[in-house]
């Protein structure tokens, strides 16, 4: 597809990306692609009061109502995925198959969404007053922000959007400036589904563009009582003790720096397959990636020699190429604290693998990269920051003990896994003196979770939940209720208080 069908294909209109003051650029080749209107910040207060108004009529509608219209959104990027997929590639850099899981990700959670629709359930509770009944009531919160990263343009916010629009929430969005089309697209599929749902409330999911002024006036106010934040670290904690302070609920997603461990009897063959997908795969820009290997001494040399000859026969390239593995960085500015991490990382005493700069058999003006390997004499300062590329770095132990104790001795708490066909070794590494992540894997990778599970994890990662299990308490209120049938009005703890 040409950039042009990609536009058409997906209802954007030469006047909505011609024009505007933000100017938004391919990591395949920096090539301007869009110039696109930014949201002026004096507009934000009525961004809000539409969506505090849309509130006030979407969650009166019965949730499995609104799950329909998250239903009909599910279809509608049904039939758009081939297209969204390819301008998520376009606009982020991913290679083909991820511009198009990225996209899956969003159906699966639709379909997760839709089946919560119907399975908001309160827990009902022995009362110790005769004559009494208590249970918990799920009510819808209130707008819910939702700002997202460019490394998932379009999942993230679905993620959040479709759990806050069953649970009663109307949704505002700030997308990362670097991927304001993949939104624009995405509102367009999700106007589409409102348009066929028939009497969704004005407002109901509304999109800002632009930059720290936008979020700043979602970030303050106290009419959205949800923010969901996912970047760096550096901005969660911006954000966070923000949201805090004017007592709104901030759920955050922020940096990893994922491990694996690989034991004596792991199987090595397999280790080599999930470690050379979640540590190079979306150029190692996604918060799960793996960035920390932690492989015993009996097997290090030999998995640092597989991984180095994997790693050799990697496809580096434009990711619109089907045989494309590894497309390119977001950004020189990327690049760079690349190279530079991996500067420090030799001055630390690293070996370093791989991580040149590409320049050969790529589109020109791309951030391409080799992926890098480095063997560290022992998990240095570098090593314990988040490097938003494809750099691995690779530790050995002994025993494994030690090995948990470095996997957990980094700020961030994300996700973590462990090879091994050793029984012991892998229920000791899930246990409470196990990983100390928010996700915790056996046998597979990092990176690359499915929809079911709650996605989150603990430390500097901010310790929200998002997407499966029941992340959706977090977009709703809870209300404790306890009813009185008898006709009497005996008080708790047995006290007395006659007159
Ligand atoms: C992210 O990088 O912000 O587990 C999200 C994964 C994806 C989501 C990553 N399902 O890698």
């Amino acid at each position: 597809m040409t950039n042009d069908e990609i536009f058409a294909a997906l209802g954007l209109t030469k006047a909505e990306l011609t024009g505007g003051s933000l100017a938004v650029r391919s990591p395949i080749d920096g090539a301007e692609i869009a110039h696109v209107a930014e949201t002026d910040p004096s507009a934000m207060p009525a961004v809000i009061a539409r969506a505090q108004s849309a509130f006030k009529a979407w969650r009166t509608a019965p949730a499995p109502r609104r799950g329909e219209l998250v239903r009909l959104f599910g279809e509608e990027l049904r039939a758009s995925k081939e297209a969204l997929g390819a301008l998520v590639t376009l606009e982020a850099g991913k290679i083909t198959s991820e511009g198009l899981g990225e996209v899956q990700e969003m159906i699966d959670i639709c379909d997760f969404a839709v089946g919560l629709s119907r399975q908001i359930y309160g827990l009902t509770i022995a009362s110790e007053r005769p004559g009494h009944r208590m249970m918990e009531t799920w009510h819808p919160m209130g707008p819910c922000a939702v700002i997202s990263a460019f490394n998932f343009p379009v999942a993230v916010w679905s993620w959040n959007a479709a759990l806050a629009l069953v649970c009663g929430d109307p949704v505002i969005w700030k997308p990362s400036e670097k991927t304001p089309l993949t939104a624009m697209a995405s509102m367009k599929i999700m106007e589409r589904a409102i348009a066929r749902f028939g009497d969704a409330p004005e407002g109901l999911c509304q999109l800002v563009i632009g930059g720290p002024a936008i979020g700043e006036a979602l970030v303050e106010s106290r009419d959205v009582p949800i923010v969901s934040a996912t970047g760096s670290t550096r901005m969660g904690g911006i954000v966070g003790p923000k949201v805090a302070a004017r007592w709104g609920r901030p759920i955050l997603e922020l940096g990893g720096n994922n491990a694996m461990i690989v034991a004596p009897s792991a199987d090595l063959d397999m280790a080599v397959r999930a470690i050379v997908f979640s540590a190079v795969g979306t150029a190692g820009q996604r918060c799960t990636s793996l960035r920390r290997l932690i492989a015993h001494n009996s097997i290090r040399e030999d998995l640092v020699a597989r991984l180095a000859k994997a790693y050799a026969s990697l496809p580096i390239g434009d990711p619109r190429r089907a045989t494309t593995l590894i497309g390119p960085l977001v950004d020189h500015a990327s690049r760079d604290r690349m190279l530079s991490a991996l500067e420090r990382a030799k001055a630390e005493g690293g070996t370093v693998h791989g991580g040149r700069v590409v320049a050969e058999g790529v589109p020109q003006g791309g951030a391409y990269v080799e992926p890098a390997l480095v063997e560290m004499p022992a998990q240095t300062a570098v090593v314990k920051e988040e490097t938003f590329a494809p750099i691995l770095y690779v530790m050995g132990y002994d025993a494994l003990d030690e090995a948990i104790a470095m996997q957990n001795d980094v700020p961030q708490g994300l996700s973590s896994c462990i090879f091994t066909l050793n029984m012991r070794e892998a229920e000791a590494f899930l246990s409470a003196a196990g990983s100390d992540c928010g996700i915790a894997n056996v046998n597979i990778g990092p990176s690359g979770a499915e929809i079911g599970g709650a996605f989150g994890g603990e430390k500097e990662t901010g310790g929200g939940r998002e997407s499966g299990s029941d992340a959706w308490k977090g977009y709703m209120r809870r209300q404790t209720n306890t009813i009185n049938y008898s006709a009497q009005l005996p008080l708790a703890q047995g006290v007395k208080f006659d007159f």
